[in-house]
């Protein structure tokens, strides 16, 4: 309509004017991923976000995501400014891992490499030895199982219980998790399947271990958008946020994508396969932080120093 049109065409121009470039994950409204890429930005996961607003060289990132996403691109380039549409949109992973628990608790096993999933927060990735996405956490849990280390894991058990399940790794896990993905139901696949022969099962490992066990493919948002790609399946059953779609339908319109079944609808899901943090991105709020030079990420230096390390450790371990 009119109004979003007028939005769309302001931020476009803004963009350029400000030298600035959109980075949006997978998860946030369509409108936000088609704009991403028809002005030259990425739609991606937050390991391709952090690499792309790291490679790129405009002097401005906005990012449309959640707020460890901003934080991630500040500290590996402080020399950007990084704006978001909003400073509310939190995670429940962040929020469930506050740093002077976790560190306190890092501290009874001066033994044990910490390893922080990228959702969270820049303090507690200052405290860790390594960041991981969820596209890479097998493999640098493999690798430091190579190396004999002994692993804490935080934030997300169900992702943590998946890696451990994998890879049989030594890993005390921190009790947190998505509350999005945390609401599929075994039940509703096992339904949705009989309805669906045909249907290949996607879950995202956010998800507790009865959804991941009903699954044909296990995998971070860009695995599964590859699978979807790559499977003969006419159907597809995807438990991760809606979000997804956007992307999946793009790449192969002629399938068709049905979203897992949740706990249930209105008063019993808090979050129904969208994240309400990723959904406050929006095209007037994007456009009212580039016009009003508002909602810039800072990251304290000192910890931006620290948190940077295991960051780039997970980005030269992925290249
Ligand atoms: O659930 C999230 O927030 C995800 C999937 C982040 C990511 O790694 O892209
Ligand atoms: Fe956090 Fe879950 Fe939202 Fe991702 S989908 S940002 S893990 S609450």
């Amino acid at each position: 309509d009119a109004e979003k049109s007028h939005y769309i065409s302001k931020i476009k121009q803004l963009l350029k004017q400000q030298d600035a470039v959109l980075v949006a994950h997978y998860y946030t409204d369509e409108v936000i991923q088609a704009l991403a890429e028809e002005t030259g930005g990425c739609v991606a996961d937050s390991l391709e976000m952090a690499r792309f607003g790291n490679q790129h060289s405009a002097s401005t990132l906005v990012v449309a995501g959640v707020r460890f996403m901003g934080e991630t691109a500040k500290i590996l380039t402080p020399e950007k400014r990084v704006i978001m549409p909003t400073l509310e949109a939190t995670c429940s992973l962040d929020i469930g891992c506050p740093i002077d628990a976790f560190s306190a608790f890092c501290d009874q096993y001066p033994d044990r490499k910490v390893v922080v999933y990228a959702n969270t927060s820049a303090a507690v990735k200052a405290r860790a030895d390594w960041v991981v996405t969820s596209s890479i956490a097998l493999e640098i849990v493999e690798h430091l199982i190579d190396e004999d280390e002994k692993l804490i894991w935080a934030p997300d058990k169900h992702l943590g219980g998946y890696i451990q399940k994998q890879t049989g790794a030594d890993m005390l896990m921190w009790d947190s998790a998505c509350i999005v993905h945390e609401e599929f139901k075994a039940k509703g696949i096992v339904d949705l399947k009989q309805l669906y022969p045909d249907a290949a099962v996607l879950v995202h490992p956010e998800s507790p271990a009865s959804v991941v066990e009903m699954a044909d493919v296990v995998g971070s948002t860009s695995q599964l958008i590859k699978a979807s790609q790559s499977l003969s399946n006419p159907v597809f059953i995807v438990a991760t946020d809606r979000g997804i779609f956007y992307k999946m339908r793009q790449l192969t319109p002629h399938k068709e994508f049905i979203e897992a079944p949740t706990a249930g609808s209105g008063a019993t899901c808090r979050s129904c396969a969208h994240c309400p943090w990723m959904a406050m991105n929006q095209l007037e709020n994007l456009a009212t932080a580039l016009e009003q030079g508002t909602n810039t990420i800072e990251v304290d230096s000192a910890l931006a120093e620290k948190a940077m390390i295991p960051l780039r450790r997970m980005l030269d371990f992925a290249a």
